[in-house]
């Protein structure tokens, strides 16, 4: 033995036995498996517990707030059995109740909330309505992750008591779902919509036509629908909503604060109205429907009168379907279209956008074009696109199709999705900054994130789940939590602690070997 180590051996034996004491709490207590991350949680180390005497309360008289409660109630209800009343306040509440509470607190701004966890009260507060909303979030996976399934449970629905005060990074957070290549239904809509609620998403981009589909009811140019609403990727018999479900899912939408972008992608992308509108194409002679898998190949006639006619037409029946103010036109890959068409013709449908009322958005394409004024750009691969963009003083989606493209498969032995641009394990597309992943795009630059789900080998909600699954909860964080201290080390635990969670909502995920998933 070296006696000289004897106290360097001593001081470590010292400080294990110190770092033993501190032993941070056991990793599966729910308070420190959040995701999104909160701004900042102060555990107070007691217990709340949800019983079937516990009642839901608003203070004051607030319908968003009642509604919000009762979608509380509502979930809470199939895993726990309890019919939680929900009602207006008298008074301060009893204790082991839930109260929600909207007041002036603008450090909170529109999304942000104030959750205060007692032995007696879970007291949520927040600025807005979309903030109780988001803070509903995570009183959810305070509670054993059993309450996400539907059948009754005989557990203790406990919470850690704590104090979180909570309020996300980027104005916007999202993912596109591209319901063209392959078509799904309202259902699995809803279901993509109460999982990005979940992870306190606010935006749903659909992509509503290309190529191998038109999924969106015009009622003037019906053709569009009967038959290029007919064919998907693969030949199946597509599909395509009626503006009453598109307003349905856009309704569905926003009771969770999630606004709908619908994009009708030009001038290419098009082969679904150039087939079903002979006049829409520069020889007058429709197409043939497509089902493969090819991009790059359609134009609409950008030279013919009639295309805007058509778009003016269409654009303004999807404005008036479309609360949110934004509008996406595509503007991708138009490789069958001449520069010196692209230019004019996005310029001229920034145009018609404005005219109805709504801000155009387009992949960083267009900004090639004069942008107008709050024209976003999409950025998912070019990047001196994206800066010419921030030079017209456009604000930045950012989307990296290395990073953010949810079509990409994990290595390469996942089956389905493609690879053109990366494989993106889940450690690739959490670990990424949306700030600094492009030398000239900042903080100030950038409007939100998406994820962006492509579909042409994805074909049913199995499909989507293990796409998105457990990538979405990723982008879910880098969107919404302060950027200090991240790290893939400290998320994986967390993200492993939440499988069980994914499992009781039935999510059928992608189960990484880079994650240790908890039993
Ligand atoms: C590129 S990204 C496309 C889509 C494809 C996707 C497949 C972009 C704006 N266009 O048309 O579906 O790649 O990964």
């Amino acid at each position: 033995m070296n006696f000289r180590l004897l106290p360097s051996l001593l001081f470590l034996l010292v400080a294990g036995m110190v770092s033993c004491v501190h032993k941070p709490q056991p990793a599966n207590s729910s308070l420190e498996n959040l995701i999104p991350m909160p701004v900042s949680v102060k555990a107070t180390g007691g217990t709340f517990e949800l019983t079937t005497g516990t009642s839901i309360f608003v203070e004051g008289q607030s319908q968003d707030a009642l509604r919000i409660g009762q979608y509380l109630a509502d979930k809470l209800k199939p895993a726990t059995g309890f019919a939680l009343n929900v009602s207006v306040a008298s008074g301060a509440p009893k204790p082991g109740n839930i109260l929600l509470v909207i007041a002036a607190d603008t450090a909170l701004g529109e999304e942000g909330y104030e959750l205060a966890v007692t032995k007696d009260l879970v007291k949520l507060t927040a600025n807005k309505p979309a903030g109780l909303f988001r803070g509903i979030q995570t009183i959810r996976q305070l509670l054993p992750a059993s309450i996400e399934l539907t059948g009754v449970q005989q557990v203790p629905w406990k919470m850690a008591t704590a104090t979180i005060r909570d309020y996300p990074l980027y104005a916007i957070r999202g993912s596109m779902l591209d319901v063209a290549r392959h078509f799904f239904g309202v259902e699995d809509v809803k279901r993509y919509i109460d999982l990005l609620a979940f992870y306190k998403m606010n935006l749903l981009h659909l992509h509503l036509s290309d190529d191998q589909g038109w999924r969106i009811e015009i009622k003037s140019w019906p053709n569009l629908t009967t038959h290029g609403g007919s064919s998907e990727v693969g030949g199946g018999k597509g599909g395509f909503y009626t503006q009453e479900q598109y307003k349905e899912i856009v309704q569905y939408a926003a009771d969770r604060f999630i606004t709908i972008i619908p994009e009708i992608d030009m001038p290419g992308h098009t082969n679904a109205a150039l087939a079903s509108y002979a006049e829409l194409n520069c020889n007058d002679t429709a197409t043939k429907l497509y089902t493969g898998m090819n991009v790059g190949f359609s134009t609409l006639c950008t030279k013919k009168e009639l295309t805007y006619k058509f778009i003016d037409d269409v654009i303004g029946e999807l404005a008036a379907l479309t609360p949110g103010p934004y509008l996406h036109i595509g503007g991708d890959e138009s490789h069958a279209t001449k520069k010196e068409d692209y230019i004019p013709f996005v310029t001229r449908v920034q145009e018609i956008v404005k005219k109805h009322g709504k801000l155009a958005i387009g992949w960083d394409e267009i900004a090639l074009t004069k942008l107008q004024p709050n024209t976003v750009a999409q950025y998912w691969a070019d990047s001196a696109n994206s800066k010419a963009a921030v030079n017209q003083g456009a604000k930045i989606m950012m989307s990296p199709a290395i990073k953010a493209y949810l079509d990409m498969k994990y290595d390469s032995t996942t089956k389905l999705g493609q690879h053109w641009a990366a494989y993106i394990e889940v450690d690739s597309a959490y670990s990424w900054n949306p700030a600094t992943l492009v030398q000239g795009i900042g903080y100030e630059n950038i409007l939100g994130i998406e994820a962006a789900l492509w579909t042409e080998t994805i074909a049913t909600m199995d499909d989507i789940e293990y796409m998105v699954f457990p990538r979405l909860p990723g982008y879910a964080e880098i969107g919404w939590s302060p950027v200090a201290g991240r790290s893939w080390d400290e998320y994986k635990i967390r993200l492993g602690n939440h499988g069980s969670r994914m499992k009781a909502m039935n999510v059928d995920f992608y189960k990484s070997k880079r994650v240790p998933w908890a039993e």
